[in-house]
């Protein structure tokens, strides 16, 4: 399990059990239901993703206790220790499923572009910053494509131009150095928000994310308290370090 902090991602094939998958699998189904009944109105402008399933009261306490159980687990926690260097904070769960329209473009993206700092800023807090995601797909899908290394590394001019939609340029064009990695239930694709990536829609995929960040005040500005555990669910995790704001 090695490679996380030269290539920025890591690919674990087959690393959850059918039973592992069954047993979150019926909460993000009574999720998604929910959450799509009441934002009826922005699947239909497009937006492909959800957040917050630790949240608000589309699922019950047991409900979230299996989630937060199934998120601090033992075995995912191996793969935190290689890729953070110390011990890090959890952020967010997000579901990612198609856009309603599928002639709808995807985009490349670095998640930091969105923060409001400047490209300067970017360019040093790559270097010294990292939110991962730990896309868990529920369905075979055509997964995520990546740029291996740029979560430390700054674009190339075509990259920068691409994502950001200069000189012609629009964020669904094809990048040379694009690494595409397919996806299977089971299989967990860990990577870092810092690369420039984009989903790649169609299968109908339907994928939880769970976002692990470092532990530092910068970061923690982002989270949100409503979605870390209550005191009684606390109290059937381990590993309770993660939600130690
Ligand atoms: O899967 C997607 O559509 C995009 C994923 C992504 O960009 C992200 O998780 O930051």
């Amino acid at each position: 399990m090695t490679g996380y902090e030269e290539q920025g991602y890591l690919y674990l094939e087959n690393f959850f059990s059918e039973a592992e998958i069954v047993t979150i699998e019926k909460i993000l189904n009574k999720f998604h239901e929910k959450w799509l009944k009441d934002n009826a109105s922005y699947y239909e402008k497009g937006l492909l993703n959800s957040h917050g399933l630790t949240s608000g009261n589309y699922l019950n306490e047991e409900e979230k206790t299996v989630l937060f159980q199934f998120i601090s687990q033992d075995k995912l926690q191996e793969i935190i220790r290689t890729v953070f260097s110390e011990t890090p904070i959890f952020l967010n769960t997000q579901l990612f499923f198609d856009p309603k329209n599928s002639e709808q473009k995807n985009y490349w993206h670095r998640d930091i572009q969105y923060t409001g700092m400047s490209v300067e800023e970017q360019k040093i807090a790559i270097c010294n910053q990292d939110v991962v995601h730990f896309r868990i797909p529920m369905r075979k899908e055509s997964g995520i494509e990546l740029i291996p290394k740029t979560h430390r590394e700054w674009d190339l001019s075509e990259e920068f131009e691409v994502r950001n939609s200069l000189n012609g340029a629009v964020p669904s064009d094809g990048l040379q150095r694009g690494k595409v990695i397919e996806l299977d239930r089971g299989d967990v694709l860990v990577f870092s928000a810092n690369m420039i990536h984009r989903g790649i829609y169609g299968q109908n995929r339907f994928s939880l994310d769970v976002l692990f960040c470092d532990n530092i005040p910068q970061m923690r500005n982002f989270i949100d308290s409503n979605n870390y555990p209550s005191k009684e669910i606390l109290e059937n995790l381990d590993n309770t370090e993660l939600f130690g704001l």
